[in-house]
């Protein structure tokens, strides 16, 4: 018997899907200290960032990229690739910061368009568009501070952003959900862009995928922890953080949305964040550079753009205080 009459078709399928693996490519960002390598790393389940590993020595941004393979029992292994971005937010004006991370994002689309453009292309050309961008916010208690605002409605327009409230053990339940709700109405009255988990980019999608969708709306902003050690509780293994009055741990859904957030990631909508990236993000940026309404070198939508939500912001004073 060869292995084309022994086993079935599925399992032909899937041992093909554990070899090959699937591909993912996030951005992690945030202003310094707001838990973004505990977080890669405890949603990687290890090190693949040191701590303070990342500081860069004159505060520009800069791009780092990491790799890590994600594998799980009987599931098909994600080449997840990282990318940081030393230094956003670190200095006393940070109005190029956002616009340092768009360019980077466009340049991405640029590569691909670029190539689809030849007459004869590059088959192996790596495709390094980001898929989504975790933006990390303080659990201040406060609404968004301008950079935030600033940064989600810039990059919002050509990624995938899903907002993350970091280090929520430092917050009482009641407080967690007083910070959820002003990002909530801080995002909804600028307008800001953040990735709509109830949009389907699959034709199959039905009542039940809208109504998951809508589950998922209401956590947002995602509470994280980021954990820094691990232990065996009750015979399950945790991420946890320890206090002197208790343990925090990062994979219980009554502490973090962490793992809800990891399995929507990894599971239920990692296509969809790629279909919305190709088929809507990078499409939309394609038809603009072809009909000549965004050059490569970011001209006036981006400028305009960010003037207007400096404007905005003006407008709300905003109280950009930090704890
Ligand atoms: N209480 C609490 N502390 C956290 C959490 N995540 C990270 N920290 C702590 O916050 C500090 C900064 O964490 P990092 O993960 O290095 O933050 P970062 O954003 O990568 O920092 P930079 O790379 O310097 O910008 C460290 O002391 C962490 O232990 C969290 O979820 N809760
Ligand atoms: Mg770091």
């Amino acid at each position: 018997m060869n292995t084309f009459t022994s086993i079935s078709p599925e399992e032909m399928r899937r041992r093909k899907m554990v070899k090959r693996g699937l591909d993912l490519s996030i951005m992690v960002c945030g202003v310094r200290g707001t838990g973004k390598s505990s977080f890669i790393n405890t949603l990687c389940g290890q090190q693949v960032i040191e701590p303070t590993s990342e500081t860069p020595a004159d505060n520009n941004v800069s791009f780092k990229t990491y790799k890590a393979e994600i594998t799980e029992i009987n599931s098909t292994p994600i080449n997840l690739e990282i990318v940081t971005t030393p230094g956003f937010g670190d200095k006393i004006n940070n109005e190029e910061s956002s616009l340092e991370v768009l360019k980077y994002l466009e340049a991405q689309y640029d590569t691909i368009l670029d190539e689809e453009c030849r007459v004869e292309r590059n088959t192996k050309a790596k495709d390094k568009r980001i898929h989504v961008v975790f933006y990390l916010i303080r659990p201040t208690g406060k609404p968004l501070r301008e950079l935030d605002l600033e940064f989600m409605k810039m990059v919002g327009t050509r990624a995938n952003v899903i907002p993350l409230l970091s280090k929520a053990d430092l917050l009482t339940e009641e407080e967690l959900q007083l910070n959820k709700q002003l990002v909530m109405d801080d995002i909804k009255d600028h307008n800001i862009p953040i990735y709509d988990f109830t949009l389907s980019y699959d034709s199959v999608a039905d009542s039940d995928y809208y109504n998951e969708g809508l589950e998922i709306q209401k956590m947002l902003p995602f509470a994280v922890i980021g954990g820094n050690n691990v232990e065996i509780i009750n015979g399950q293994k945790f991420h946890t953080r320890d206090y002197p009055w208790g343990t925090v741990r990062v994979e219980d859904p009554d502490h973090c949305d962490f793992l809800p957030l990891r399995n929507i990631l990894f599971g239920s909508y990692l296509q969809d964040f790629k279909d919305s990236t190709h088929s809507v993000l990078y499409e939309k940026y394609r038809t603009e550079r072809l009909a000549g309404t965004k050059s490569k070198d970011l001209t006036f939508k981006s400028d305009a753009l960010f003037d207007s939500v400096k404007r905005e912001s003006a407008s709300q004073h905003l109280d950009i205080s930090v704890t």
